[in-house]
């Protein structure tokens, strides 16, 4: 397909105001009357035709007026429907078109997941359901009458509010219709049919109206859906407390299905969800599944305001919704749990996926200003990238700037479809600030470089700070302007106070905020009693690679005294982190090691201080990850040069920290039955991170202890982790407790997904020959996302030295599966080809296979547009 530009936008030429929909479900041909009431847009061409989108659409019957029509005035294809000449004036558009949703594999528009009919419509699935303006500013009301077999689907939903439903006489068939008051996009339209059980509650909103809730989920499992349920009505009080939005229907519901593309949907007052992020029970969800939990529920129920009641012009602003709402769940999740704990998490995420996908061939602006494939900016840069662009705004604006933009944000622009300028002109009226240069964020690919560097003039007792922004080149991008990058810092003295950050012009720096404008800028702190050490980037406020002059003795300092817990863990990371890239460098050149000692003191320093949150312990503990090291290093990567000197360092901390590490297993152990709350989860990441170091020293007692975690766990938290470490650390051990894990959840898919992706990561030349076995199994299935991303998924991202092996092997595998996968699912095989992206890094061998077989899926005929924009880029 050819591209779409951001350039080229123009308003729609004809709007909807209302839709009747009228769907009568059969798996193989269920019938869809789309009554659409159409105006001319008085801002788009005049005299033009009714242009709809289709795809792989059968048209059955065509009227409009209600008058049937001929042939010569209409042209259509499975993926168009032009009306040609249409009186210049309201009309009524009839469409009847015919389904076959159980032949659907790419689960997009009208599917089956296991039986029940479901509907994802973002991007641009609505348009396989019927002909239609697929672009998100044709705001309309919707109103759906949904029929089905009584016995196949018991349980009928749709969008809004349910104003009729009752049996169809004389037949074996009932109805329900829903109408939904608010205008909205046609992504953001659903419906379900099923055998499904609810889990019902309520909820009163701030001004007394009471909300009905629902979650639906396959029989059986509704006792597994009562943690999604408090994490809904805790993201709903949240929302009115902190960006006082409240909810506008009478009802909300939440369908769990077992086939998804995403995460989940937030479709107005029906999100339709993976069922991974809706099940939880303390046998079968680990810690992180209930916090996964927990955001996903909040994030798709604050796109209620942020997506849905102010929703985007067009798909280049995807970021605007997304990243915003990642903000916000984010920041819900802060508030529910450890902020600092969380900020690490989300700072660990971003940096593996994002910066790896800004580093590489596949990197774009937050905001793209072109694209092949809409459904491939579904990305960590939109995402994640873009929630940092939000953060930031928050940090320069300060809170109460932030708010008050908000605040206009949502009464300026609710029922619009709006931009990234409308939001950013928001906050610049609101605080009277100009924020050209800040918009650079959205427009300018690339993860920012910082170089800071303090002087210390003994003298003088003045610090200098020259701090050096470098932007580097990425696709289409080679002309790039100084960024607004916002500095949070402190200066620590001594003692681990802060000292004060007044300028030697007087200012201070406002709430610990540097603004940086420039390439170069320089600042000097006089007046200082002591040398202070600069604690640069606090809180991780700006998304860029630091460098800096600090020493590693700074760094241990830092580690104990920083008041910025971000930085306290940040600065035992950059230790580790020098020391693991100097290790592989040094292990591929033949010379010695580099000492762990400073790393061992900044790690016991943190292990033996009683005062801090064992959660935040456990997060200091984990060293970065392989391809965060590989990131790091940047060319001519070795990922099993990589791997053996990690792996050598966990055992040397192992065994340097034995008695700390023993104290903290013995003594993190949560008191009670299981709770998934944040500090019994941190007690038990804090033990389990410190099992898993022990026995990567590989002695028997050590690994006696795993196996005995792992019988005795009473939780999947435990459980698992006890698994991992015997899978990665006990190869003897290791069958035994797969199979065990196996026979004890067998029919249970979520779980079983685990046991996949736990092989899927162990880092033996064994690895490949056991994933393409477990293709084989009767558990996996291709037609599944969760299946397909849990197996070749992991071994793809995760697995960082059997995916880059040497013989190539492992692209190979991956590219095949891609091709499969393809003529099935093209989203899924689109997000498991990126898995390429770091690819230009690696050394010459490795990249030489990974370009053949990125050619090889390239020169394949019949590639979806999905595979063919992301190989395509890959290979530029
Ligand atoms: N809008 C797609 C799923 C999500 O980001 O919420
Ligand atoms: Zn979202």
């Amino acid at each position: 397909p050819q591209p779409v530009r951001l350039s080229q936008y123009r308003p729609p030429d004809w709007l909807v105001d209302t839709v009747h929909l009228d769907i009568r479900l059969h798996h193989s041909a269920t019938r869809v009357i789309a009554r659409l009431a159409m105006r001319p847009n008085p801002e788009g061409r005049e005299g033009s035709p009714i242009v709809l989108d289709g795809d792989e659409l059968v048209l059955k019957s065509l009227a409009l007026d209600g008058v049937p029509l001929a042939g010569t005035s209409y042209a259509a294809t499975p993926s168009s429907l032009t009306i040609f000449a249409p009186p210049q004036q309201p009309v009524t558009v009839e469409i009847e078109t015919l389904l076959a949703p159980s032949a659907n594999t790419k689960l997009m528009g009208l599917y089956r997941s296991s039986g029940t009919y479901c509907t994802q419509c973002e991007a641009e699935g609505f348009r396989r359901i019927t002909y239609f303006p697929d672009r998100p500013d044709v705001l309309a009301v919707y109103t759906t009458r949904i029929e089905a077999e009584r016995d196949e689907a018991p349980v009928l939903l749709g969008n809004g509010n349910k104003v009729e439903s009752g049996p169809i006489e004389g037949t074996t068939r009932h109805f329900a219709i829903w109408h939904d008051p608010w205008p909205k996009p046609c992504y953001l339209f659903a419906l379900v049919g099923g055998k499904l059980e609810r889990v019902a509650d309520s909820f009163t909103t701030a001004t007394g109206k009471v909300v009905e809730l629902g979650i639906y989920v396959e029989p059986g499992k509704s006792g597994r859906a009562g943690y999604a349920m408090d994490a809904l009505k805790r993201s709903m009080r949240w929302d009115e407390e902190a960006f006082g939005c409240e909810y506008d229907l009478d009802v909300f519901n939440i369908v769990a299905v077992a086939d998804f593309n995403m995460g989940a949907m937030e479709n107005k007052g029906l999100n339709v969800f993976n069922d991974k992020y809706v099940l939880a029970s303390p046998e079968t969800a680990t810690d992180a599944d209930y916090a996964n939990i927990e955001a996903i529920i909040a994030h798709e129920y604050f796109h209620n305001w942020t997506g849905n009641r102010i929703t985007c012009r067009d798909w280049f602003q995807l970021c605007l919704k997304e990243g915003l709402t990642v903000f916000r769940d984010q920041e819900f999740s802060s508030d529910q749990r450890s902020r600092p704990v969380k900020r690490i998490a989300d700072v660990r995420l971003l940096k593996s996926h994002q910066f790896a996908e800004d580093a590489g061939p596949l990197a774009h602006p937050v905001r793209p200003n072109t694209y092949r494939e809409i459904n491939n900016f579904y990305t960590a840069t939109v995402y994640e990238k873009g929630a940092e662009v939000v953060r930031m705004l928050k940090t320069v604006l300060g809170a109460e700037g932030f708010h008050a933009g908000m605040d206009l944000y949502f009464d300026r622009h609710d029922g619009d479809a709006a931009t990234v300028e409308d939001f950013l002109a928001c906050f610049a009226d609101a605080n009277g600030v100009d924020l050209e240069q800040f918009a650079l964020w959205y427009s300018q690919s690339g993860t920012p470089e910082l170089r800071a560097e303090t002087y210390w003039n003994e003298a003088a007792r003045t610090l200098r700070l020259d701090v050096e922004q470098r932007l580097p080149l990425t696709p289409g991008q080679t002309d790039k302007q100084p960024m607004l990058i916002p500095l949070a810092l402190g200066l620590v003295g001594p003692d681990g106070a802060d000292l004060p950050l007044t300028l030697d012009d007087g200012s201070n720096a406002e709430r610990g905020v540097l603004l940086l404008r420039q390439p170069k800028q320089s600042f000097v702190f006089p007046d200082l009693p002591h040398r202070p050490v600069a604690s640069l980037n606090r809180g991780f406020a700006a998304p860029v690679k630091l460098s800096s002059n600090l020493t590693t003795d700074d760094l241990v300092f830092l580690a104990r005294n920083d008041a910025d817990p971000f930085n306290r863990f940040d600065a035992v990371q950059t230790i580790a982190l020098t020391h693991l890239v100097t290790a592989t460098q040094a292990l591929r050149e033949g010379e010695a090691a580099p000492s762990p000692a400073p790393l061992v003191e900044a790690l016991g320093a943190t292990l033996g201080n009683g005062a801090l949150d064992p959660a935040f312990i456990a997060q200091v503990l984990a060293l970065p990850s392989e391809s965060d090291i590989a990131r790091e290093i940047g060319r001519d990567v070795d990922p099993d040069a990589i791997h053996s000197t990690r792996r050598l360092l966990r055992r040397t901390l192992g065994e340097a920290l034995r008695p700390a590490l023993e104290a903290a297993y013995s003594h993190a152990a949560p008191a009670g039955g299981y709770s998934p709350d944040a500090a019994s989860a941190g007690r038990r990441a804090l033990r389990n991170t410190a099992l898993d170091l022990l026995a990567a020293t590989g002695t028997s007692a050590d690994i006696g202890r795993a196996l005995t975690h792992f019988d005795a766990a009473d939780n999947m938290t435990d459980r698992f982790a006890a698994l991992s470490v015997l899978a990665h650390a006990a190869p003897p051990d290791r069958e035994a407790a797969l199979a065990a894990f196996y026979d004890r959840f067998r029919d249970d898919p979520l779980v079983i997904d685990k046991w996949f992706a736990l092989q899927a990561q162990i880092s033996e030349p064994g690895t490949l020959e056991r994933v393409r076995a477990l293709t084989e199994h009767p558990a996996f299935a291709m037609s599944n996302p969760n299946r397909v991303r849990s197996l070749i998924g992991s071994f793809a991202s995760a697995n960082q030295t059997q995916f880059n092996r040497p013989d190539g092997a492992g692209y190979e595998f991956v590219a095949e599966t891609v091709l499969t996968l393809d003529g099935i699912n093209p989203q899924v095989a689109a997000r498991l080809l990126a898995a390429f992206k770091s690819w230009r890094a690696l050394e010459a061998g490795r990249a030489g296979r990974a370009q053949s077989a990125l050619r090889r899926v390239a020169e394949t005929p019949g590639l979806s547009p999905d595979v063919s924009d992301i190989v395509g880029r890959a290979l530029d």
